[in-house]
């Protein structure tokens, strides 16, 4: 690994007071969330898709583009995009969440890419699946974790990288893993990854390389440093952590009626109304959705519509009768494995996973 001191900040939390700096919105405006009103879509339109890119959006021409399949393997291999498009075709539809939703909501705020609750999407990929590819290389018997290169470049805490992450063996033969090159039908755009990306379903963000251009096998479990040190969780800058991997339970709002300008404040005129929006999770299905009036104080059970694919999220709704006043509005969701959204959820050090319940205020109005 390279380091270049010379550009190199150490992480840090906001003051107490601190507003958002002048690093952070730049970051906010290269990498943007997901209008909340695009909550109505159950396959968001890709250009309403959340963003985030750490380095440069690469320039890469589609048509010269390979992918190599190399360490552990028996049998090396460089494909085109050709060659991948020419084998069977898989279309997933997957909710795609940054580990870092809900950063810029914690108290003290981590100083990084200031989310609050919308870094998520959720595309129909369309590629095709990993495991077989794999197994016709012939990964080593003592192959441990799968190291997936992007083609962009850059510099974080110091230390030079291309973008790089591992994966355990057993989720990349997962089935459902795909080499992506559509996103909604339409070939990948330059900054969703084209021409070429991984997808893990289920998984947060960072684990779907964009931009890929190498599958490494190796015999150990990666130490690359957005495995080692970046993606953790952890309390304190030397507590080693752990791993982020599947994405947790989290409930979003669409947000009724419409919004003041600057406080995004809502106004909604008196009387029954629907109330919707989605919830996902990354460990099992979506098994209960409950709506807040008064900012997680009490609970009214949600109706949950269909689930589609198993990582794709799942809409609700809730009709409410509404009176004038103020209200702090919010959901909350629960899977399959018992895991619970929480109103407050516990502090880290990178600001990952928050996924406190949301509170959209308000004020519902007579005419
Ligand atoms: N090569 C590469 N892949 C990457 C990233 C990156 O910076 N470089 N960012 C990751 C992170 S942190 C997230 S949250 C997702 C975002 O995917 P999207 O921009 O298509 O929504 O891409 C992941 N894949
Ligand atoms: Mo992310």
């Amino acid at each position: 690994m390279t380091t270049v001191d010379s550009v190199s900040k150490p992480s840090r939390l906001a003051e107490p007071d601190e507003g958002i700096s002048e690093e952070e919105l730049r970051l906010a405006g290269r990498n943007h969330s997901m209008p909340l009103e695009a909550l109505h879509y159950d396959v968001t339109p890709a250009g309403m898709h959340y963003l985030l890119t750490h380095y440069d959006i690469p320039a890469i021409v589609p048509d010269s583009h390979t992918l190599i399949f190399d360490g552990l393997v028996e049998r090396p291999m460089t494909v085109s995009l050709d060659d991948l498009k020419a084998r069977p075709r898989r279309t997933h539809h997957v909710t795609l969440e940054c580990a870092g939703n809900g950063r810029a909501l914690l108290q003290p705020r981590p100083v990084s890419q200031p989310w609050l609750s919308e870094a998520v999407g959720s595309a129909e990929w369309t590629g095709t699946p990993l495991a077989p590819i794999l197994r016709e290389v012939g990964i080593g018997s003592d192959a441990r974790d799968i190291v997936f290169t992007g083609a962009d470049h850059g510099v974080e805490k110091g230390v030079e990288q291309d973008y790089q992450r591992g994966l355990p063996l057993a989720e990349a033969l997962r089935d459902d893993v795909l080499l992506a090159y559509e996103m909604n039908g339409q070939p990948l755009l330059p900054q969703h990854g084209a021409p070429l990306r991984l997808v893990v379903p289920g998984w947060y963000g960072m684990a779907h390389v964009k931009w890929l251009t190498r599958v490494t096998v190796i015999d150990k479990e990666f130490d690359g440093y957005q495995n080692a040190i970046a993606y953790r969780v952890r309390q304190d800058a030397d507590d080693p952590g752990v791993p982020l991997t599947r994405i947790q339970p989290r409930a979003l709002v669409r947000p009724p009626g419409f919004p003041d300008f600057m406080s995004r404040t809502r106004v909604l005129r008196a009387g029954t109304t629907t109330v919707d929006g989605r919830a996902w999770s990354g460990h099992g299905p979506i098994t209960s959705v409950e709506v807040t009036l008064d900012g997680g104080e009490t609970w009214s059970p949600a109706e949950l519509q269909e689930q589609g694919q198993p990582y794709a999220w799942r809409g609700w709704r809730w009709s409410w009768d509404a009176q004038p006043g103020r209200y702090v509005l919010g959901a909350r969701a629960a899977d399959a494995t018992g895991r619970v959204q929480p109103v407050d959820a516990s502090w880290n050090r990178g600001g990952f996973a928050n996924n406190s319940v949301q509170r959209i205020q308000v004020a519902v109005v007579t005419d």
